[in-house]
């Protein structure tokens, strides 16, 4: 774990040597992710926006009830969290260097909208519509 943080910091701080990569996110515990063959992939892909520095693509995604769906990470510089707005899922972070998460993966069950965020980033949203 330590060795991870350092690998992020020396990352961060050669390449973005600013606020984007402070968010370690200290305590977070994932919880809600499973493995298994994805429906439908979403990309955290870059987004040079300087508040958002990613984004969900794409940021609405239309599966059935069952279905698994993956976060699969394409940007490289900043740390990005996949947290349910209502709290059922979390990755806590996904990191683009080796040794990171760089897939999360959650099960939809119920039918319903479920938002989802980014806690580094407060303008990277997205949402899974459950049929
Ligand atoms: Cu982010």
């Amino acid at each position: 774990m330590l060795r991870r943080l350092v690998a992020v910091g020396i990352v961060c701080f050669s390449v973005i040597p600013l606020a984007a990569c402070h968010a370690y996110l200290p305590g977070c515990l994932p919880k809600g992710g499973t493995t298994g063959t994805a429906r439908v992939t979403i990309s955290i892909d870059p987004d040079w926006n300087p508040f958002n520095r990613g984004k969900f693509v794409p940021s609405s995604v239309t599966v059935r009830a069952g279905n698994l769906v993956t976060w699969s990470f394409k940007e490289t510089t900043a740390p990005h969290s996949i947290t349910a707005d209502d709290g059922s899922f979390d990755s806590c972070q996904m990191v683009g260097v080796p040794g990171g998460l760089t897939h999360f993966t959650v099960r939809f069950s119920q039918p319903g909208i479920f938002k989802y965020h980014c806690r580094v980033h407060s303008g990277m949203r997205g949402e899974v519509k459950v049929t």
